[in-house]
């Protein structure tokens, strides 16, 4: 059985330690593995996997991890998993804009599928870390934090996430037609756990996107929940792929009554 508090004490200690390194390469020529038009995959995203899975594995020697750049084997068949996105926001971070993040998670068994427990989302720009345990108030640098109470569309601010595929696209393209009339801002800002985690402490009253992957969502919906929100979310084809709306629990009726892209 592994203890929350401690996988918390594991998990923060390694985002950290990645985040150092993001903070120290951020305005330094960075060396791309891959690139497509929507997508870049860096060098320093390998790096920074490799960093936390050397430090998880010290506090928990047998606890698989699943992340963007590589999926240990063991991860699916696992009672418990860690699930890890080393850089989120990399297309951000490949051009110096310092809006991205480091996203731990850590997932139980529960039957078929798993459950989220534990979340970090460690900002290394701004030094803010958002942390939650299922069942327990989230947190920012320590302090609790909460979703807003905003209940009018045209008062909230909410961001809206262009992911990869010209599926996706297509949905978020219908999305910004549609809500950039009804509400107060809309805000493109290139980092699904950020996104997740600024509705959490109610800079943003909601956040939607389609196509993003488990490992950039899964701890920041977890600190959307502790926080009061709500973090409803489907899977959809493709590799461990979600479509989400996540928000202050009072926005997602209004929000649901948005038109549909044409399929
Ligand atoms: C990014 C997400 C973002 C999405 C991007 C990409 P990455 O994750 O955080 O919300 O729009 O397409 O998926 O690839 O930087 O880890």
């Amino acid at each position: 059985m592994i203890r929350s508090a401690k996988a918390l004490v594991a998990a923060e200690e390694a985002a950290r330690a990645a985040g150092a390194l993001m903070r120290a390469h951020l305005r330094r020529p960075k060396r791309v593995n891959e690139a497509n038009q929507h997508d870049i995959k860096l060098e320093l995203d390998v790096r920074c996997q490799k960093l936390i899975t050397r430090s998880l594995a010290a506090a928990f020697p047998n606890v698989p991890v699943l992340g963007e750049e590589g999926i240990d084997e063991k991860a699916e068949a696992a009672e418990a998993r860690w699930v890890v996105d080393p850089i989120d926001g990399t297309v951000n971070f490949a051009y110096g804009i310092p809006h991205a993040a480091v996203s731990i998670a850590l997932q139980v068994r529960d039957g078929a599928k798993f459950r989220t427990e534990v979340g970090v989302v460690y900002d290394p720009f701004l030094d803010e870390c958002w942390t939650a345990i299922r069942g327990k108030p989230a947190r920012l640098n320590g302090r609790k934090i909460h979703v807003t109470t905003r209940t009018r569309l045209d008062e909230a601010v909410i961001s809206l996430g262009f992911a990869k595929s010209n599926e996706s696209l297509r949905a978020s393209k219908t999305d910004f037609t549609d809500l950039t009339h009804r509400v107060r801002k809309l805000r493109i800002m290139g980092s699904a756990a950020l996104a997740l985690t600024y509705v959490a402490c109610g800079r943003f009253d909601a956040y939607i996107e389609a196509g993003v992957r488990l490992w950039d969502i899964a701890a920041g919906g977890l600190i959307v929940e502790c926080a009061g929100g709500e973090f409803w979310h489907r899977q959809l084809d493709g590799l461990h792929r979600y479509a989400l709306v996540a928000n202050n629990g009072l926005l997602r009726k209004k929000l649901a009554s948005r038109k549909k892209p044409a399929s």
